[in-house]
């Protein structure tokens, strides 16, 4: 079997052109014309399409690779078979020019020869024409960033066309204000169309030309290499993202993801994917400055998380609907806020509802409360639950852990528990440790401390670190239940409503009981529904019957 190496194209001058994509694996067949790679400059973007048809058997360069014209590109041998019948007649070898990427030196728009100057030192009008792409199809004009008294720099952008298969920026080949635009976004122009009228300064290079010698012709860029008719149209290359499958590639196209390649190398250098930014170009096209807005949305905290993909709430000027205050949020109240949307993200929450049965608990605590008085403290339910979610965890220690981002479970031996308070300042969880080894009486002393500690903003961070577990308990204010986040890295936290009396069913009769709503919320990536069913249920028994905390 004899291969043939299909080497890089005359890439019209443009050297060290970056490799963005292959479009091919060994082992396909190809037909005349079908995408081997794309190659991207910092101006324009180009699939390479095989001159011929055959079979792949081996792929000489990688994405990421920066590539010269007649670096060799496949390896190709002929096809056989079923395959071989599809082969069309080969088809003229595309012009050097035709498969030009576009370098920034070879797409400069042609300016148009000047007339004299009409005094020496006054500025003059170049009118800017469409460089020779190579073709004489037309193209789309899809971005026009410039307007009427604009300067721009030489090889800044003047306008970006784009065919089925490529799209470049157009830059101006010299400095100087735009006078007049000739084009809009949607106008189809070729070579040669007229595109705006810049004022150059007297002194400028250009000027120092002669009038009649026309502005260097160098090989031309080529959005579209040939006719459209005559190539695939399966490939909108330039609008999708540098996906390396052809599933990914079409699953790009399905998204119809519109930007030209200074955007998307720009998305590139700054880590974007061009997916999560909304365009606002004509057909949705995403433009630098969309990139540029998206950045500045992230870096204020405002835009889509990172990769998360998720479309940031518009901004609404709540002003027009009526009379508005405006204030910054605390800064407790932004870390809170970053706190619960990151669990939110990261914490595949499943939350499951059980009702305690404390009446014999309360009756407990009922009795306990002169005691308590004489030594100072107040017995709230939450050291008694505090007591009990420590019992609960020393007997489902697969409650207490948590997973790291390498994939280990980490197991507490300590049983540490957050407790979430309510502040005027906003939320904060100190943490009670080694509730286990504490009496009631310490454990209602030590929350009391910790709440008001909390409300005077006193607490440390050492004080609201190391939870392996965390109590919220809404029961002083109402409510019959509610799902709390997890207090990521902890895998499952404890929601608790305000009891009420119930009928409930004895086998007999209907008796009044006092029901305590829980609610535990827990991470599924680290406990399954029987973990937590398990953990629940024991918990509802000790409450319901605390001498078991004793066995
Ligand atoms: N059902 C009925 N009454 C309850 C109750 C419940 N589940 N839990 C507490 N109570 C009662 C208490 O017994 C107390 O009554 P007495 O004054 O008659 O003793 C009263 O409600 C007030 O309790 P408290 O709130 O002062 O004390 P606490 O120990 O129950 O709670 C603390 C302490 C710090 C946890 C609580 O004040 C608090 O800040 N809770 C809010 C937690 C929170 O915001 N969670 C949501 C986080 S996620 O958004």
């Amino acid at each position: 079997m004899t291969t043939e190496t299909i080497p890089v194209p005359d890439l019209g001058g443009a050297d060290e052109v970056e490799v963005i994509e292959i479009c091919v694996a060994v082992g396909d067949s190809v037909q005349a014309e079908d995408s081997l790679v794309v190659l991207e400059s910092d101006k324009a973007s180009m699939e390479i399409p095989s001159p011929r048809a055959g079979r792949i058997t081996a792929i000489r360069l990688a994405v990421g690779d920066k590539v010269n014209a007649g670096d060799p590109l496949v390896e190709m041998a002929p096809l056989e078979g079923a395959d071989a019948g599809e082969e069309q007649a080969e088809p003229p070898a595309p012009a050097a020019e035709e498969q030009a990427v576009a370098a920034e030196a070879s797409t400069e728009a042609a300016p148009e020869p000047a007339p004299a100057p009409e005094a020496a030192g006054e500025p003059r009008v170049e009118l800017i024409r469409v460089p020779d792409l190579g073709t004489s199809d037309e193209v789309d004009v899809i971005e026009v960033p410039l307007r009427a008294g604009d300067t721009v720099e030489e090889g800044a952008s003047l306008v970006v066309l784009e065919s089925d298969k490529a799209s470049m920026d157009v830059p101006s080949p010299m400095a100087g204000t735009v006078r007049s635009i000739k084009v809009a976004e949607g106008d189809r122009v070729s070579t040669g169309s007229p595109l705006l009228e810049l004022e150059v300064a007297a002194a400028a290079p250009a000027e120092a030309r002669p009038e009649s010698e026309p502005v260097e012709s160098r090989p031309a860029p080529a959005p579209s290499p040939a006719p459209a008719a005559e190539r695939k149209p399966s490939s909108f290359q330039d609008d999708v993202g540098p996906a390396s499958t052809a599933g990914q590639r079409e699953a790009a196209q399905a998204t119809h993801l519109y930007a030209g390649p200074a955007v998307r190398k720009l998305a590139r250098e700054m880590g974007i994917s061009l997916e999560q930014v909304p365009g606002t170009g004509p057909k949705g096209r995403i433009l630098k400055s969309d990139v540029q807005g998206f950045v500045q949305e992230v870096m204020a905290g405002r835009g889509v998380l990172s990769g998360s993909g998720i479309p940031a709430i518009p901004e609404v000027d709540f002003a027009r609907f009526g009379e508005v205050d405006v204030e910054p949020m605390s800064r407790l109240h932004k870390a809170t806020a970053a706190n619960m949307h990151r669990s939110w993200l990261n914490v595949p929450h499943v939350t499951q509802f059980d009702e305690a049965d404390v009446t014999e608990l309360e009756a407990f605590r009922t009795s306990l409360r002169a005691e308590a008085e004489e030594r100072g403290t107040r017995l709230t339910p939450l050291p008694l639950l505090l007591k009990a979610c420590a019992a609960a965890l020393q007997a489902h220690p697969g409650v207490n852990v948590s997973l790291t981002s390498d994939e280990q479970v980490v197991r507490k031996r300590y049983i540490h528990i957050g407790m979430a308070v309510d502040t005027p300042a906003g939320l904060v969880v100190p943490v009670i440790r080694d509730v286990n080894r504490k009496s009631l009486w310490e454990l209602a002393e030590e929350v009391a401390e910790l709440a008001e500690k909390a409300r005077q903003r006193k607490l440390t961070p050492n004080d609201m670190q190391g939870g392996g577990f965390t109590l919220s308990s809404l029961g002083a204010l109402g409510g019959q239940g509610f799902t709390p986040i997890v207090n990521a890295p902890e895998v499952a936290i404890l929601g608790v409503s305000r009891l009420a009396v119930k009928p409930v069913w004895d086998g007999s009769e209907f008796v009044p009981r006092k029901m305590l709503p829980l609610s535990l919320s827990y991470d599924h990536k680290a406990l399954n529904g029987g973990d937590a069913g398990r953990f629940l249920t024991h918990l509802v028994e000790l409450l319901g019957d605390i001498r078991r905390m004793l066995l």
